[in-house]
């Protein structure tokens, strides 16, 4: 059940597509809304929700953010933002996902459809109270109840609609980094992997393959004749998948500049003038993403790709992320020159300091420039959060028209729930810390809860140097993340996995995606078809245990699956809390890996670096391929099952072409039924030949 509260006039999101819910109540009666207290939220006023939580209650959701599966205890806030240091004192990191659920003495999902800046403090000022703190601008609360957490989910997602599908290949091993300056270093990466043995399905390009990082273009010194390289890549079953930034290079003769200044795409300042920022480009101006025909411009333009052969992209700094505002920065050097004249004392030197430090991202600056929504004029900051949300719907409607029939590869940094249904998110800038492999982890369902299913981390870590345990460990984690993608940063070490030594390793540990690929993408796409999570905190599957609620380190994969990752430098093994008696495969490759069946209750699992733990749950089966080099050779017609079957597990395997956007779920299916005493036998789509492993 879910009821709809309207405060003020808000701004439709379009982050529901599904408007069930009961008509809103007008904000004079938001004394009905269940369970929150509510104050202020008259014109031009914050509107603040209150809740006093019971001492065990449990805040699952918010999607991307810092800290623990369980969000008690800190306070977050949504206001997309381009920080890279994603250290747990961060409130804001790159996306709005305001969706949360409480479970403990009551349970209920609040959903705030707000644009603009929202806190949750969730026993931050006082250990057991909650205080959700809406900006000025009116908003939609809505509030969902359930039998469970799951079903709730569930319910907030046919809301919401139905999550983006990626194609196949995009489950497969992706390779990039910022430093990829021409086609030959990207040749070199294809050529160490192939010749390595490690799979590989796609090499991502940064902003370097650009003209003077102009999006829609192609560097043709650095990338001559791209459509023919695309083509070559083809070959080699690589995908190329480009970067697109928010920002437009402000220069004569460059078309996407010309025409969005002709028709008046960009967005503009009260004088009616562009706003200048500054990023990757120099001085550039934002296309009005909210603006329904500069998207519609907008996502037009990525055939210019797409026309030479790219089926993938990835929409980065559209928080939009600002290095400067034009004004601003006339402004400190102004400033800075008054500090110059006088005589600085501490006082003014360190007010001369945060001027410098302050000129990025600047609250004021995203006050200046204004939108065209709906037709009316929005000042940014009252939407500030739809930003990267309407550039990844510019791209995903382009799509549809552009590529009807075929699913595109579309990810982004900036999302708010809404977004789920034209593309993915990367968690953005981490660090190549043993921190963020567990924030890794722990970020997945909240995402899940929001929509966001095609995710993932860039595996090693973006910023800071990366050492080789760190990377395989990671790893090890990422061959269950539907986007699996090695990223890093220029300035950082190499990361790609042929500059360690221990090649073997990384060739079984990725090896094993593809050998997992089966059970990973029936699980993404069940978990999208029917508005379910594939990361499931234990206790959304074992909702009475009380031990199972307070586990942040381990993760129920789909049904039949617990993962449970070292993310320890330097451990060879870790506490595992295992609800019910389950059997534990520890993996080191495709064909090397024993099994032992383990009592439900704490035990200390032993994993070598080269080693994965997958717990399969009774009567459970978990269908594995031979692996492949990439995700278009993995063959579907001999399966290896991993499986723990008491009196008669059944598996649902889905499977597919891997590009018609249209789906037959249904038909895709293939049923695996195995007994207890080892007979198996599948039906549907597939007929393929099954070995118990
Ligand atoms: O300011 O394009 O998060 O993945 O490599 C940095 C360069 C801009 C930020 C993205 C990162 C990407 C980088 N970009």
């Amino acid at each position: 059940m879910m009821k709809k509260f309207v405060f003020g006039n808000p701004l439709e999101t379009e982050a529901m597509t599904d408007s069930r819910a009961t008509p809103g109540s007008p904000a004079e009666e938001a004394g009905s809304v269940p369970y929150l207290s509510v104050s202020g939220g008259s014109e031009g006023e914050s509107c603040v929700l209150t809740y006093d939580m019971g001492e065990r209650d449990i805040i699952y959701g918010l999607g991307e953010n810092v800290r623990g599966i369980n969000k008690r205890g800190w306070i977050y806030e949504s206001n997309c933002t381009d920080d890279p240091l994603h250290t747990e004192t961060r409130r804001e990191l790159y996306a709005a996902h305001n969706f949360f659920i409480v479970d403990g003495r009551e349970r209920f999902g609040v959903f705030v459809d707000a644009p603009q800046k929202v806190t949750f403090d969730f026993g931050y000022e006082n250990r057991d109270g909650m205080k959700i703190t809406v900006s000025p601008g009116g908003f939609v609360l809505y509030i969902l109840e359930g039998e469970n957490v799951r079903e709730m989910v569930k319910e907030f997602r046919r809301a919401i609609g139905r999550s983006y599908i990626p194609p196949r290949w995009a489950f497969g091993y992706g390779q990039s980094r910022w430093g990829y300056l021409s086609a030959d270093d990207i040749r070199q990466v294809v050529r160490e992997h192939r010749e390595k043995g490690v799979p590989l399905d796609s090499v991502y390009m940064d902003i370097d393959y650009m003209e003077r990082y102009k999006d829609f273009t192609v560097n043709e010194e650095t990338f001559p004749d791209f459509p023919r390289f695309v083509r070559e890549m083809k070959e080699e079953k690589i995908h190329l998948v480009p970067i697109i930034d928010a920002g437009v290079k402000i220069e004569e003769g460059y078309p996407v500049y010309e025409e969005g200044m002709k028709e008046g795409y960009f967005c503009k300042k009260e004088d009616g003038t562009e706003f200048v920022g500054g990023v990757w480009p120099g001085r550039v101006h934002f296309p009005d993403m909210l603006n329904e025909k500069a998207r519609e411009w907008f996502g037009q333009k990525y055939s210019f790709l797409l026309d030479q052969g790219i089926d993938g992209f990835w929409n980065d700094m559209n928080e939009p992320a600002l290095f400067y505002g034009e004004d601003n920065l006339d402004e400190v050097f102004r400033k800075l020159e008054d500090y110059g004249n006088q005589e600085l004392d501490i006082k003014s030197f360190f007010g001369m300091k945060n001027l410098v430090l302050g000129i990025a991202n600047r609250k004021e600056d995203y006050e200046t420039f204004y939108h065209q929504y709906r037709g009316e004029r929005v000042r940014h900051d009252r939407v500030h959060n739809l930003y990267g949300y309407n550039m990844t719907r510019a791209a995903g409607e382009a799509f549809e028209k552009l590529k009807p029939g075929e699913r595109i590869l579309m990810f982004s940094r900036a999302s708010y729930i809404g977004m789920h249904r034209y593309g993915g998110v990367w968690t953005g800038d981490n660090c190549s810390w043993w921190s963020h492999v567990l924030m890794n982890l722990q970020m997945l369902p909240g995402l899940n809860m929001c929509g966001f299913l095609y995710t993932g981390a860039d595996l090693g870590g973006f910023g800071a140097n990366v050492t080789e345990d760190l990377l395989l460990r990671w790893l090890e984690l990422g061959i269950f993340t539907p986007l699996m993608r090695n990223h890093s940063a220029r300035t950082t070490r190499r990361q790609e996995f042929y500059q360690f030594g221990h090649t073997e390793d990384f060739r079984n540990v990725i090896g094993l995606r593809y050998g997992l690929l089966p059970y990973i993408y029936s699980e993404f796409m069940k978990a999208a078809v029917t508005g379910d999570m594939m990361f499931l905190p234990l206790a959304f599957l074992y909702p009475e245990d009380r031990s199972a609620a307070e586990v942040e380190d381990q993760l129920m994969v789909g049904e039949a699956m617990m993962i449970a990752p070292v993310y320890r430098q330097n451990a060879r093994g870790r506490y595992v809390y295992l609800p019910e008696e389950m059997k534990l495969y520890r993996m080191r490759s495709l064909d090397s890996m024993d099994q032992e069946i383990l009592p439900a209750g704490h035990h200390y699992v032993r994993a070598e670096l080269n080693e994965v733990l997958v717990f399969v749950r009774p009567d459970q089966v978990v269908p594995m391929s031979q692996g492949g080099c990439c995700v278009e050779e993995v063959d579907m017609s001999r399966l290896n099952l991993l499986h723990f079957v008491k009196t008669e597990a059944v598996c649902e395997l889905y499977h597919d072409d891997g590009v018609s956007r249209k789906i037959d779920f249904e038909k895709g299916i293939t049923r695996i039924t195995v007994k207890a005493d080892g007979t198996i036998k599948t039906e549907g789509m597939l007929d393929p030949e099954c070995c118990l492993v």
